[in-house]
């Protein structure tokens, strides 16, 4: 697989479908130091100090797109396959906040962009840009805006030194292989499983947002599609896409601490 590695870069998402259309057919991975226009979903910003795994991998669709819709469950599962390793100690306080944010102790520690760009030259095929942001030793306090959510790092979870590398290789390998499998089959009941057993606020009243949309219910869990279940007095409806909302009191609900 090409690597490209970068000090200072605009967004990794961006330079991997640049090389994507550059090497079409082939996997990029892209990693940067520092990100100085690191991108959320919806136009977000991503704040992305040294210190952070920033990483994007292009990965050469070959069924047709619209069927990576499931792709950032794939990626959630496989950023907390890879911490997990990488930091054991805070294996059993990872949670995943639908679709693609992943929670440490009630606190975002890590973010995903999946985004699809068509193929360079015709015939080529279309690239999915998986992106993955993962907060490992850095001052969150730093941050020069408010967040929607709460933020940590591994680091401050943890009870031993966070290797940036050491996280950006075990995201990207896991990656791979779970990406590999996903092609090859779809989305696994196993994988379905894994992201039931880590899925935040099960159980709890949320607010749901959907394309300007909100939709306030009991957050039943997720279909085997991966789409999240909310019930309410209208009864219960599975959305393929949207987020759920954080409340203010998310990072003080004491979650496995
Ligand atoms: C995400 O968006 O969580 C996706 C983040 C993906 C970042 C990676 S880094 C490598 C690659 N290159 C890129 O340019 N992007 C990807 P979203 O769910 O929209 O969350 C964005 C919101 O999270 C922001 O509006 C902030 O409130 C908050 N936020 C920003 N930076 C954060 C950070 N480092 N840690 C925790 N929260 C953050």
């Amino acid at each position: 697989m090409r690597h490209v590695h970068f000090d200072l870069v605009d967004s990794t998402n961006t330079q991997a479908r640049r090389l994507a259309a550059q090497h079409p057919g082939e996997r990029v991975l892209v990693t940067a130091a520092e990100q100085t226009a690191g991108r959320g979903r919806l136009g977000r910003d991503w704040q992305s100090p040294r210190g952070g795994a920033w990483l994007s991998l292009a990965w050469p669709m070959h069924n047709a797109p619209c069927t990576y819709a499931a792709a950032s469950l794939v990626a959630a599962v496989a950023v907390v396959r890879a911490v997990s390793e990488v930091v054991p100690e805070c294996a059993g306080r990872l949670q995943v906040k639908w679709p693609n944010d992943l929670l440490l102790s009630g606190r975002k520690v890590a973010g995903i962009l999946c985004e699809q760009a068509l193929g360079g030259i015709a015939e080529s095929p279309a690239t999915l840009v998986v992106g993955v942001g993962v907060n490992v030793d850095f001052d969150v306090a730093l941050f020069p805006t408010e967040l929607r959510h709460p933020a940590t790092t591994l680091q401050r979870e943890s009870i031993r030194p966070v290797m940036v590398e050491q996280v950006v290789n075990a995201v990207a390998a896991c990656l791979v292989e779970l990406l590999t499998e996903f092609e090859a089959d779809g989305l696994s009941e196993e994988l379905v499983e894994e992201l039931r057993g880590r899925l935040a606020y099960v159980g709890t009243v949320r607010s749901f947002e959907q394309a300007g949309r909100v939709v306030t219910g009991s957050v039943m869990g997720i279909d085997g599609a991966g789409r999240l279940v909310i019930q309410n007095a209208d009864g219960e409806k599975a959305f393929a896409a949207g987020e759920l909302i954080a409340h203010a009191a998310d990072a003080d609900l004491n979650l496995g601490r």
